[in-house]
């Protein structure tokens, strides 16, 4: 019975946690925000010092958005 009670706890904490990493990485629908919502004007930086006509804060962000796979190699974005 013991037995039976914990094979299913583990399959309850296997479905949370599939869940848990559908809903993470947006497969799950889910209401998400912009900052359109929250009246955040975005700020865009008046330095390029990688002069790929990309501004140095969106370069940034680009690179640190855990959502997308981008890679950053020698001033450009590469892959999706
Ligand atoms: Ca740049």
């Amino acid at each position: 019975m013991k037995k039976k009670i914990l094979i299913v706890l583990v399959i309850i904490l296997i479905f949370l946690v599939i869940t848990y990493v559908l809903y993470l990485f947006n497969y799950i629908p889910h209401k998400m925000y912009s900052n359109e919502d929250f009246n955040i004007k975005t700020y865009i930086s008046k330095i390029d010092k990688d002069e790929d006509g990309i501004d140095d804060q969106t370069d940034i962000i680009l690179t640190t958005d855990i959502n997308k796979i981008e890679e950053w190699q020698g001033g450009e974005i590469v892959g999706e």
